[in-house]
């Protein structure tokens, strides 16, 4: 189906970290690149955007200051992750001769209440706002993932295991790399900029600067500056192992079809324990990377010799997963339909 050619603005707002605005750019790329849509992103704050994609052009970038009216109205209105545009934003969306399609775009849960609640209206003042799931099975939104991403070969298993980690703070760490410094098998640990490097650097009792690389036991640390999204996708690919967080790279290390580890977003009354183990109980029924996932989230002891033997099994069923979450297609696609069905 071609879809006519909408305009959309979608507004994101950054509590912290980057995913919210990793989300929302390649979101808001799909929706431009791949069904031509007249994309603007309304950003609290455009920083991230700069990191994330520097010199992009593809989709317009403003500053979302305060409250403004819409610029001129659209077609489709996103909020991400329940943002709430500013009010006389939504006040304009109401004098249009025909309202804009207003969408939630959640948080990515495999909890079997997603399919339930994707798509449900939420009646607001004379007009509708939908939820709108990602998911990992049919009846959601289904997941991010470019029409153009190509899966590149599985690094072969040579002498190194390569990983990469991406992390938040994590009592965990120290033990892990301790793990790697002592055991048998050589491996190169590639550390992300921010958290994942301060913690290793704790470790270490002296800095590591982003290109800079050295050396305990077993274990090779290579600390990563910052890297471009696109760059990030493809570390992913290179690893033998990714050690991934929150939602967006949790989501690409299952497209590079890749064993992972995840560590889930924090919330404060727990209940991302249950998202996790919503998660283990489709993704995988292997005792040791279920209880790997649990300590890597938890305070229970971390058996990396147990979770190392499980990776050649993990290694060969991630195409199987990876083709099963596509299946029900790609968020953006997916998105449009629900858009074009209601314009
Ligand atoms: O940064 P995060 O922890 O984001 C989180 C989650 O989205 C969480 O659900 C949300 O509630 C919270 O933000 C506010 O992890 P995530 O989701 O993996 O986003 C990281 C993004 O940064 C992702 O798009 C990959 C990208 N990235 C790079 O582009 N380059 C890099 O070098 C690294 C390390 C990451």
């Amino acid at each position: 189906m071609v879809s006519p050619p909408c305009s959309c603005d979608i507004f994101c707002t950054v509590i912290d970290n980057l995913g919210d605005a990793g989300v929302c750019w390649r979101l808001a790329r799909q929706l431009a690149v791949e069904h031509g849509w007249r994309v603007r992103l309304l950003i609290d704050d455009p920083t991230p955007i700069a990191l994330l994609a520097p010199g992009q052009h593809t989709v317009e970038v403003r500053q979302w200051e305060g409250d403004f009216e819409a610029v001129e109205p659209v077609d489709v209105v996103i909020e991400a992750f329940a943002c709430n545009p500013p009010p006389a934003y939504i006040r304009s969306m109401l004098v249009r001769e025909k309202a804009p399609v207003w969408l939630n775009l959640d948080y990515l849960s495999a909890e079997d209440w997603v399919t339930s609640c994707h798509g449900l209206p939420s009646p607001q003042v004379d007009m509708e706002k939908h939820f709108f799931f990602p998911g990992f099975v049919a009846g959601t939104g289904g997941l991010l993932r470019e029409k153009d991403y190509a899966v590149p070969p599985a690094p072969t298993f040579g002498e190194n295991l390569e990983i990469s980690l991406f992390c938040y703070d994590n009592p965990q760490l120290p033990a892990l790399l301790e793990a790697w410094r002592d055991g048998e098998r050589p491996i190169v640990c590639h550390v992300c900029d921010g958290l994942p490097r301060r913690q290793v650097e704790a470790w270490l009792g002296v800095s590591l600067p982003a290109m800079t690389t050295t050396a305990r036991g077993h274990l090779r640390l290579e600390a990563l500056p910052f890297l471009p999204q696109t760059e990030y996708d493809a570390l992913l690919a290179r690893c033998h192992l990714n050690f991934v967080r929150g939602e967006d790279s949790f989501v690409r290390a299952q497209w590079a079809e890749r064993p992972f580890v995840w560590q889930i977003y924090p919330q404060a009354d727990d209940a991302h324990f249950a998202k996790l183990d919503a998660f283990l109980s489709v993704y995988t029924n292997e005792p040791a990377a279920r209880r790997f996932f649990q300590a890597w989230n938890g305070d229970s002891a971390l058996d990396w010799p147990a979770f190392a033997a499980t990776l050649p099994a993990l290694t060969a069923h991630a195409p199987e997963w990876a083709a099963k979450i596509q299946a029900h297609g790609d968020l953006a696609g997916n998105l449009v339909k629900f858009c074009v069905a209601r314009l």
